[in-house]
């Protein structure tokens, strides 16, 4: 849905506390019914800059086998180059909403260029540990979804207040498509992760990078390492944004459980297939 009608949608129901029915979740999804409350068990942060990197291994593998997700610090992407991404969409989208026809200016492309370039660099690094966190050779999870021509998707996600946030989602819980994903959000909370049979809510950590094991990694791996469930939930008075960049195979890249992770007691639990064929059945909900 385009941003003015997300707006204009938004400001109609908070002028009379409601919320339009196809927007209202089912009880088993309602945050308000589902959200965990008890001693929160935080996903974990990872010092990307530490230097014990035995120690950067061992905690990347073991939050990708148990919680499929981990906020990443001094991940070496200037604070500014992250608050350039932010601020160059906003300008863009107050700019857009005065005149008639989207532009899109040139710093626009300059600043994804530029975000691009350093999150290329904490990706080598992700996907290096990953990687001997399973036991192999420090290339063949960033070869096994498609090396340098993995393709970067960014998404730019708009979640306007909402006078029922207990009722509604900004998004619905899912898995990424992606092999692995790298996003920020702006200061608002809202993303919450499933985990032990209860969601719970990710914590704000300024600057950080949060990062998702997607569908691609999970399969690679043979299941060692897990997709993240996750969804988001809306705020009543503040707007939350949030820029994922989905790292994606090419879509004839076919991929599938690793020969070195299959084996008699360990056999493949996933099918070899390319990533468009898999992206069709899951996005058209056919079984994989
Ligand atoms: O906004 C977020 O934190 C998560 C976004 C998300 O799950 C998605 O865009 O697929």
């Amino acid at each position: 849905m385009e941003v003015e009608r997300v707006q204009a949608l938004a400001s109609l129901s908070s002028s009379n506390n409601t919320i339009p029915a196809e927007f209202i979740r089912p009880e088993k999804e309602q945050p308000a019914i589902t959200t965990y409350h008890g001693p929160i068990p935080e996903i974990p942060t990872i010092d990307l800059n530490d230097p014990d990197d035995e120690k950067v291994v061992i905690s990347i593998a073991k939050a990708s086998r148990e919680w499929g997700i981990f906020q990443v610090v001094n991940h070496g992407i200037p604070d500014e180059i992250i608050s350039k991404l932010q601020q160059v969409v906003l300008k863009v989208m107050a700019r857009n909403s005065e005149n008639s026809g989207p532009k899109i200016p040139p710093s626009y492309r300059e600043v994804n260029e530029e975000y691009a370039q350093y999150t290329r660099e904490v990706v080598d690094k992700l996907f290096k540990s990953l990687s001997i966190g399973l036991g192999l050779e420090k290339d063949v999870l960033k070869e096994g979804t498609g090396g340098e021509n993995i393709e970067y998707m960014l998404k730019i996600n708009y979640y306007p207040p909402c006078p029922r946030p207990d009722l509604a989602l900004g998004v619905a819980p899912h898995t990424d498509l992606s092999a692995l994903t790298i996003l920020v959000p702006n200061q608002v909370a809202g993303l919450q992760v499933f985990k032990d049979d209860r969601w719970i809510d990710a914590k704000y950590i300024p600057n950080a990078l949060i990062v998702h094991i997607g569908d691609q990694i999970e399969i690679l791996s043979n299941g060692k390492y897990k997709a993240v469930l996750h969804r988001t939930t809306v705020d009543k008075e503040r707007t939350r944004m949030s820029w994922p960049v989905f790292l994606e195979p090419p879509a004839d890249f076919v991929v599938g459980p690793l020969p070195q992770l299959v084996n008699e007691d360990n056999p493949p639990k996933y099918k070899a297939k390319k990533f468009k064929d898999f992206a069709y059945c899951k996005l058209n909900k056919l079984p994989q």
